[in-house]
């Protein structure tokens, strides 16, 4: 007789644990008290150059940081401070950064938009639109060529899908069965023009179609379904190496960056973006099956209140790079 198939709608968040649960919790919410911190002081003056935040998005970085494992690799673009954190960058490191101290992540001359760390696995931090996607196809690229089963995350913006090296970069990931996955953080605008005046192609992922790409969309807006499609997705490329592109929809509750007033967005679209937030959306979760109370959610709030405070502190008190440091790695040849 035949077995029947047992039919299941499990999804792979279901069997997240508590500790892993509450970690989510508690990144995403560092990643909210670190960045309207790091916008205090720059409205204070502290922080000087471009600072684009991603508050509102956390739920990527989290939910798909929460998907791999320590050793994969990451590449993104500029919007990034929450990617980095999550990642495990300290959080003192990407302040110090933003400080330009020379005990930031990048001794100080990266800034905002070049977060890196080798150890960590978080491989920038690049601030040109869409030129992280080829790279990020050849850090993959490279760990199939070294024979390990390590997974490449490649980040990018709905605006850098008009680039043209992005095709080519996808067309080969396909074509060479690169084991990466592409997740495009779709928050409707490049800088201040809506994503229906640039493209002609939306939702985005179907144009993996034409790369003969597995693709597909998720709510960027929750943590947990974000985990559901990078978990399937990475574990796709970690055994088959077969490249996906996944589209994660969701919004910035802040302007471009800290220069944009945000004139192009209705106060009512930014109402109805912020009613998704997907901090109290994950609290939920976890009271709702009994793995938090209110008081400890509230006590991660405070806790990570005073972190930043003090990250803060410590970075105006930071010193400065040596003066040499401005020419190192500028000229071929500093004289
Ligand atoms: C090659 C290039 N062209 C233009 C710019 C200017 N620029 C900076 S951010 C940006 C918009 C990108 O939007 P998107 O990819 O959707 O990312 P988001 O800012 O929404 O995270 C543009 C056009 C740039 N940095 N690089
Ligand atoms: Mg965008």
């Amino acid at each position: 007789m035949a077995t029947r198939k047992k039919k299941t709608d499990a999804r792979p968040s279901d069997a997240l644990d508590q500790e892993t649960l509450l970690w989510m919790y508690r990144d995403m919410t560092r990643q909210r008290r670190m960045e309207e911190g790091f916008a205090r002081s720059y409205g204070m003056g502290k922080i000087h150059g471009f600072c684009h935040l991603y508050i509102g998005q956390e739920a990527v970085s989290t939910g798909s940081t929460a998907a791999i494992r320590p050793d994969d690799l990451v590449v993104s673009a500029y919007r990034i401070h929450g990617q980095a954190l999550s990642r495990g960058i300290a959080m003192q490191a990407i302040a110090d950064e933003l400080y330009g101290r020379a005990s930031g992540c990048v001794g100080g001359v990266g800034g905002s938009m070049h977060l890196f760390d080798v150890e960590k696995g978080f491989l920038g931090g690049w601030g040109l639109v869409g030129q992280q996607v080829p790279m990020g196809v050849g850090v993959a690229f490279a760990q199939k060529y070294l024979d390990n089963d390590r997974v490449t995350l490649v980040y990018m913006g709905d605006g850098a899908m008009q680039q043209g090296a992005i095709h080519e970069a996808l067309n080969y990931a396909s074509v060479w069965d690169i084991p990466c996955v592409f997740i495009l953080e779709n928050n409707n605008y490049g800088m201040g023009t809506a994503i229906e005046r640039v493209s002609a192609i939306r939702p985005f992922h179907q144009w993996a179609a034409g790369y003969n790409m597995d693709h597909g969309e998720f709510d960027g807006m929750d943590a947990l379904a974000t985990y559901d499609a990078v978990h399937t997705a990475a574990e796709r490329a970690r055994s088959t190496h077969r490249p996906t592109f996944l589209e994660a929809r969701c919004a910035r509750f802040r302007g471009h960056s800290m220069s944009d007033p945000g004139k192009y967005r209705s106060r009512e679209k930014l109402e109805e973006e912020k009613a998704q937030d997907p901090i109290p959306k994950l609290a939920r979760v976890l009271l709702d099956r009994k793995l938090a109370t209110q008081d400890e959610l509230d006590a991660i709030d405070r806790e990570a209140k005073d972190e930043i405070k003090e990250v803060l502190k410590n970075a105006e008190k930071a010193e400065w790079p040596a003066e040499d440091t401005l020419y190192r790695n500028v000229y071929a040849d500093p004289s």
